[in-house]
């Protein structure tokens, strides 16, 4: 006797809708799920190099969310301000180079996004713990603001603020997935975000983590 069961009961296919946000931002909901494997695996290349560190906000406190870089530069934070550096502060060396997979993920993305010939050279690698937590900023650190930013969450999933371009603009609230990817620029590129404290979890690709790798083009 034929069995049904697959028919009655689909397995759960993953979300993969291209969702526009707002002019200039875009969700791309399960972009990166095909690389996973190789990301992750370069992510633990990346860390190899420049260690995961809590970074001093110019105002004195430890960021809650883990940070390194890879790329010709790399965002950092210390008492002096936040800056790109071409070097670790840690160890003074360069960060480790820009892996393949992540600039053709990147530029994928940007170009579904409508931003053609996106060029990041700089890669942030954020790992959130519970409780770790991104309040409300703008990304300003950058040399200029045409080129688009392109977000990849993996791991847990998190909530991301998206707010406007004042601080106190009434933010949405846009629940992110393993394997989802933001693009945002054009018209939405100063708009205010964060991310809602790490939930408790588990992920069977990162445990208790979730890992966000943000791409810019800095210099
Ligand atoms: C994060 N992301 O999702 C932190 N910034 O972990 C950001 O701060 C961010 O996702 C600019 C554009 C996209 C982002
Ligand atoms: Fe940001």
């Amino acid at each position: 006797m034929k069995n049904h069961t697959l028919e009655l009961f689909p397995p759960a296919a993953p979300d993969t809708r291209h969702e526009p946000l707002e002019p200039g931002a875009w969700l791309l909901r399960g972009f990166a799920l095909a690389v996973q494997m190789p990301l992750l695996a370069a992510i633990d290349r990346i860390a190899a190099i420049a260690p995961f560190r809590h970074l001093e906000t110019p105002g004195g406190f430890r960021m809650s969310v883990g940070m390194t870089n890879c790329g010709t530069l790399g965002w950092v934070s210390d008492r002096t301000g936040y800056r790109y550096d071409p070097c670790d502060p840690l160890s003074g060396r360069p960060w480790a180079a820009m892996p393949r997979v992540f600039l053709d993920l990147a530029r994928s993305a940007a170009d579904v996004a409508g931003f053609a010939d996106f060029e990041p050279d700089a890669c942030l690698v954020n790992r959130y713990e519970p409780g770790s937590r991104l309040t409300l900023h703008q990304d300003r650190n950058e040399r200029g603001y045409s080129d688009p930013i392109v977000s990849v969450s993996l791991g847990l999933p998190a909530v991301f603020l998206f707010g406007g371009d004042s601080r106190s603009d009434k933010q949405r609230r846009i629940p992110l997935q393993h394997g989802d990817v933001v693009v945002w620029g054009g018209p939405a590129r100063m708009r205010y975000h964060g991310v809602l404290p790490l939930k408790e979890g588990h992920h069977e690709a990162t445990g208790s983590q979730r890992l966000n790798l943000t791409f810019r083009r800095a210099g």
